[in-house]
């Protein structure tokens, strides 16, 4: 350990002896504390032997995991309900689980979650405490069970399950007599509670000083938990769209009854599974899984969200005190908002972008959890059945083969084994891998034995002998559990990793190549204020560059844009994009093509042309944040009201009378405390009189800031439009509008 104490400035040399020597001292351990002695070496060298637990490992090896948000919300189109909804809104006359899990099995995913209970409180099974669920519907009579339908089919189909029971539950906070944060005692309780005619079948039972919410909580979970098969994840969302009493929930006990009735299941949102940050997709470039603590997470009560872009960095390890492994999980939506709205209201992402999201989370050292909401008829709709399964198919053309079968180099890589690795004990550290011939490759996938070894490597290279010498065709941070790396294709029969950095000697576990048959570009749309639209290839907001996908430098040499206004699917005799166009508003698709190969369809849906639009009133505005960028086409700006203004309110003149039909509010995402959650909007014809026309209410706008439409129950005519904000999310005060547009029929 000596070494350790000295010499920082030789850093790899450090390393190797910490690894070294530290093997018999550092164990592996799923969290390892930090001592206020420990030097900057030695939690780096305990950082490399935190590891995840059977239960982690095995959800990492999911890779690709569905999400099923149902319920009230699905009839009522909104994103969150308000506990308030007749049971019987929930008016399902089908339920086709089968299908769910057939297209989520095309799909290639190994699990699927469900809203047993969404944050309005309502129960999808046959719960014995409750009467605000599914057994208050027409659905079967009052005697239907979603839960035991679908845990049906997941069996029938080898999917595991998984449980989002929702701790914020606005049934109970609203109802006169309900539970949560009633200010009742703390006092024993045995769960579960007993209910006559309704005996359980599992007779395990538990004693918890709790009060009457935590208790209702615990009972919940316990007929989920034993009445519905095995569960493999148990998921806490950290959301709360009200509180009340102070409640407070007591994790100490759920986690006991967890661990004691499913002992398979993970738990996502506490020690287990971390949030990714954010429900759009958004990845980083670098997903450390040992994070850093300030207090010890297996007694933690509460777990922050974890939203920073850099959270298991050298400097970030070197502020905690506890190292855990906590994987993260990417989640978002196939559809536009987490529950099912409308097919010819809610855009559904395309196969490209998924899979781009597959490549980017799986691929990244995290879990895909992309939820795909059932309709009405309780089904998946066509158009998302059809993503799932080009998806699927995409990933086992790409993923299914290895171009490295058969090549030579050392045989713990290349077995495909994650209990079998290379320790990189060598100071050049790089790995050789000979094809008997070339091979023409665009995706290498990496892992690391990170349950025998940790999470090592910090940097690394990938080259390939191109032209009598070696060339660096890839390179990333770290790899963990599986690191896939996109490259423009290279055809070569020499490729090399070099690992350029870690925190201990490396112990790579699989090295596999794969091509990707490359499609034209994903689109994006940018229309200003003159209505002059430009079109142009998809960029990420999130970092991953998507190389090798054909880009603006190769439009008008293979790569061509055609678009439609007049809502029919573009073709190659469609019109040709050539450069910025006037459009009018109305919807407007568009779509790449490279020699007769069609990339995926961008649409959307443009309103009113801004150019004559004036601000008439704005009830307070902030120096850098006019009321004029409300409506200056670049999403970027935006309006901020002063934080004491108890109008929240912002007037503007159309400049002609228009017949409106919707209105869209586009948050900006550089600033979420002042989202629009709810309000009403008001029209005018001398910008003087004014008259409400329409209340609107926005969900889930904080976790998703994305732009939100709200369809007016009756189009009206009008020159000067009023919005007034009348609730702020997450109760703050001011007002924040990037964009406000007006659809006009
Ligand atoms: C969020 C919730 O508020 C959303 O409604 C959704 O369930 C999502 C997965 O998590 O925090």
């Amino acid at each position: 350990m000596k070494k350790i104490f000295i010499a920082t400035a030789l850093m790899a040399v450090v390393y190797l002896n910490a690894d070294a020597q530290s093997i018999g001292t550092i164990k592996l351990q799923n969290t390892i504390p930090v001592s206020a002695t420990d030097t900057k070496a030695t939690i780096i060298a305990k950082a490399a032997h935190v590891v995840p637990t059977s239960n982690q490992l095995s959800a990492l090896k999911n890779e690709f995991i569905a999400f099923i948000h149902f319920g009230p919300n699905t009839f009522t189109r909104m994103e969150w309900g308000s506990g308030k909804e007749d049971p019987k809104v929930f008016d399902l006359k089908e339920l086709h689980t089968d299908q769910w899990c057939q297209s989520m099995k095309a799909a290639g995913m190994k699990m699927v979650i469900i809203t047993v209970k969404h944050h309005d409180g309502f129960v999808l099974w046959q719960s014995r405490y409750t009467t605000h669920g599914i057994m208050s519907t027409g659905f079967e009579n009052g005697k239907g069970d979603i839960l035991k339908e679908l845990s049906a089919s997941c069996k029938k189909y080898g999917l595991k399950l998984g449980i989002y029971l929702s701790p914020a539950d606005l049934f109970q906070i609203e109802s006169p007599t309900g539970l949560y944060g009633n200010l009742s005692k703390a006092t024993k309780r045995s769960i579960p509670r007993q209910v006559s005619g309704r005996p359980f079948a599992n007779k395990t039972k538990f004693e918890f000083e709790v009060d009457d919410y935590n208790e209702y909580f615990l009972n919940q979970l316990f007929e989920v938990l034993t009445e519905y098969g095995q569960v493999d994840e148990v998921w806490f969302d950290g959301a709360t769209p009200k509180t009340k009493g102070g409640q407070q929930y007591n994790y100490a006990s759920w986690k006991k009854l967890i661990h004691t009735l499913a002992p398979k299941a993970v738990i996502f949102g506490k020690e287990d599974i971390r949030w990714c940050g954010n429900e759009a997709g958004a990845t980083r470039n670098t997903e450390w899984n040992v994070i850093p603590y300030i207090q010890n997470p297996n007694t933690a009560n509460n777990f922050a969200d974890l939203t920073e872009a850099s959270l298991g960095s050298r400097e970030d390890l070197y502020k905690g005190k506890y190292l855990h492994y906590q994987q993260a999980e990417t989640n978002t939506s196939i559809r536009e908002g987490w529950f099912y709205r409308d097919d010819d209201k809610q855009k559904v992402r395309s196969t490209d972008d998924v899979f781009d999201i597959y490549e980017r989370a799986v691929g990244g050292n995290s879990t895909f959890l992309l939820n795909i909401p059932p309709n009405r008829e309780g089904k998946f709709s066509p158009e998302d059945v059809k993503v799932l399964t080009e998806v699927g198919k995409r990933i086992n053309e790409t993923y299914g083969k290895n171009l490295f079968t058969g090549a030579k180099g050392p045989a713990q890589v290349l077995d495909k084994s994650l209990n079998t690795y290379l320790l990189l004990a060598k100071p050049e550290k790089s790995i050789e891998i000979t094809t008997g011939k070339p091979v023409t490759i665009n995706r290498i996938v990496l892992q690391e034995a990170i349950t025998s070894h940790g999470e090592r490597v910090e940097q690394h290279t990938l080259e390939a002998w191109i032209d009598g010498k070696w060339q660096e065709i890839a390179s990333a941070t770290n790899i963990g559990y599986k690191r896939i790396l996109r490259f423009p294709e290279v055809t070569a029969s020499k490729f090399r990793l070099k690992v350029l950095s870690s925190r201990a000697a490396p112990a790579i576990a699989t090295i596999e190549a794969h091509y990707y048959h490359t499609k034209p570009s994903q689109l994006q749309f940018d229309r200003d204020v003159n209505g002059l639209l430009t079109i142009s290839p998809k960029t990420h907001e999130f970092g991953w560059n998507p190389h090798g996908q054909n880009a603006t430098e190769n439009l008008g040499k293979g790569v061509e844009i055609y678009y439609t206004t007049d809502g029919t699917e573009p073709t190659a005799a469609s019109k040709k994009y050539t450069g910025p166009v006037s459009i009018a508003k109305g919807e407007i698709k568009a779509i790449a093509i490279a020699h007769k190969d069609k990339g995926s369809i961008a649409t959307e849906t443009f309103g009113l042309i801004k150019k004559d639009w004036k601000l008439l009133t704005v009830s307070s505005e902030t120096d850098k944040n006019k009321g004029a960028m409300a409506f200056d086409a670049k999403k970027q700006t935006y309006w901020l009201s002063e934080a004491n203004d108890s109008k929240l309110q912002i007037a503007i003149d159309l400049g002609a009378a228009h017949n409106l039909s919707a209105f869209v509010y586009t948050p900006p995402k550089s600033f979420l405390d002042g989202m629009m959650e709810k309000g009403i909007i008001q029209i005018s014809n001398d910008g003087k009189n004014w008259e409400t026309v329409e209340s609107f209410e926005f969900g889930n706008l904080i976790n998703d800031p994305t732009a939100r439409t709200h369809y007016f129950k009756k189009a009206v005519t009008a020159r000067y439009v009023q919005v007034q904000a009348t609730t702020i999310a997450g109760n703050k005060k001011a007002l924040a509008i990037a964009e406000l547009d007006f659809l006009e029929r």
